[in-house]
């Protein structure tokens, strides 16, 4: 029984703010006819992939907003990627802003923003669905930088965890383990390991990254934003020996650059495949899902080593605290 999947990494090039969803869609959609070509099974697009990375624009009240969020999945501008997906039997991953009406913790249904994802199998379905948990930047205007990033302003911490789903896609009828994560996630191993927990094979993440961070006043040089970014990939999926597929918009958007720089990751942490435009791009690979075996059945073999009594400080704090003074 295989157990491989040809994967299919679609970078986006830029897409401004008057382009329609229609546009982007389209764009999508030639992608996964040239994955299609390619024997594709899996494609995987960015974060929020329909529209320009409205964050970076200030609004006073943040229903302005609204028009950037997504109500329904599918929806008439989404649905040619249902149908795409049906036709090709293509799994495809899509990042997208969710605007949904349901209870928050204290039982109000209200109007909920989230930074979303979801995976889609091959007959159409959505199987499963993720929301963005660290959500990077600011919430209010910040007058000291030339372009803003309101995630904070604009979405809600997401509230669904970080699920895995078993499902058969591609050639593996047997299924494979399958998670999500979205940009700025894929810094904090946390994340990665509560995947790992659940013996992902196959993590999925889209990502708007700017090429210069604004925050930090001289510090980190401009080569040092993609190395940081396949650090945290790459470190990701040995650590819990599992392939990696970590999508970027790429190119000047808005006035603003996003670094690209794609990439497919093995369970040992090595690229296998990298975008090398600022364009639409896709890049494939077929992934042998047998290769997490290694990683899991040795060094990372979590219930012959992991001593979770330690870790104690991973759930029970947020912040770093100095250590006493000898
Ligand atoms: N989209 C996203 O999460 N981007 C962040 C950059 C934040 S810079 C304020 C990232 O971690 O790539």
């Amino acid at each position: 029984m295989t157990r491989r999947i040809t994967v299919g990494a679609a970078q986006l090039g830029a897409i401004q703010k008057s382009d329609s969803r229609k546009v982007a869609v389209e764009r999508m959609l030639a992608l996964m006819a040239e994955g299609h070509r390619r024997g594709v099974e899996l494609i995987v697009f960015p974060e929020l992939a329909l529209t320009t990375f409205f964050p970076r624009h200030y609004a006073e009240r943040i229903e302005e907003m609204d028009h950037w969020f997504e109500t329904a999945m599918p929806s008439n501008e989404t649905a040619p990627l249902f149908e795409a997906a049906r036709r090709y039997r293509m799994g495809f991953h899509l990042g997208y802003a969710e605007l949904t009406t349901e209870a928050d913790e204290t039982g109000t249904v209200r109007p909920r923003r989230f930074n979303t994802a979801i995976l889609v199998n091959p007959d159409g379905r959505i199987i499963l669905k993720y929301r963005k948990v660290h959500l990077p930047g600011h919430a209010e205007f910040d007058p000291n930088r030339r372009v803003q990033h309101l995630e904070k302003r604009y979405f809600e911490v997401g509230n669904l965890g970080f699920p895995v789903v078993r499902s058969p896609m591609g050639r593996v009828e047997g299924g494979i383990n399958m998670g999500l994560l979205i940009c700025n996630d894929r810094r904090w191993p946390e994340a990665w390991r509560v995947l790992g927990l659940q013996s992902v094979e196959l993590v999925m993440l889209g990502y708007n990254t700017p090429s210069i961070n604004q925050d930090a006043k001289g510090w980190e040089a401009h080569h040092l934003r993609v190395f940081h970014s396949h650090l945290s990939v790459q470190a990701g999926c040995y650590q819990n020996a599992t392939w990696g597929v970590a999508v970027a918009k790429a190119g000047v958007e808005d006035g603003a650059e996003l670094f690209g720089h794609s990439i497919i990751v093995n369970p040992q942490g090595e690229i296998v495949a990298m975008a090398d435009s600022w364009e639409d791009q896709l890049v494939t690979y077929d992934c042998d899902l047998e290769m997490c075996r290694l990683g899991r059945t040795t060094i990372f073999n979590f219930a012959a080593h992991r001593r979770p009594e330690h870790y104690q400080r991973i759930v029970s704090q947020v912040g770093a605290v100095e250590p006493p003074m000898v």
